[in-house]
């Protein structure tokens, strides 16, 4: 996978709440073009591997239970420096932090539920990628 890739999720919350064509908004015309798209739901155990890193936090139940109540929209984005470009323009993680013009300021409402997942280097991003999309959905 090249490095100029990240991975994103829209999250349970914004997708309840019907921003999903916001957010997509939003991330295109920052830049950034969609190399695969689609509507899916995280099972229990997919919840768990994607944030085994937060395992032992006190909040890990919570966000397992939060990921996985409703669909999410799974996308990789490319643009020049993505990783970093993209986690600028989704915001802090708690959007009482984030920036002016960022989706988490725009539509998230706490910090767990952020409206948006960005992954926080190539590596992640090339691994969450190739969790969600074949080869072949990879355009
Ligand atoms: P981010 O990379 O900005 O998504 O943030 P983290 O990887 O630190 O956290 C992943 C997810 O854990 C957040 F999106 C929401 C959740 N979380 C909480 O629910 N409470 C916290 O105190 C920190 C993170």
């Amino acid at each position: 996978m090249a490095t100029n890739r990240t991975f994103t999720m829209i999250k349970p919350d914004a997708v309840e709440k019907g921003h999903i064509g916001g957010i997509l908004s939003m991330i295109t015309e920052a830049g950034f073009r969609i190399v695969s798209l689609k509507l899916t739901q995280l099972t229990l155990a997919d919840a768990q591997a994607f944030y085994a890193v937060h395992k032992e936090r006190p909040f890990f139940g919570e966000l397992v239970e939060f990921m996985t109540r409703g669909p999410i929209v799974a996308a990789i984005l490319e643009k020049e420096n993505a990783v970093e470009d993209f986690r600028a323009l989704i915001g802090a993680t708690n959007p009482a932090d984030a920036a002016e013009g960022t989706i988490r300021k725009k539509y998230a409402t706490s910090v767990g539920e952020n409206a948006v997942h960005g992954s926080d280097s190539d590596e992640n991003a090339a691994i969450e990628s190739n969790f969600h999309f074949a080869g072949r959905e990879q355009f």
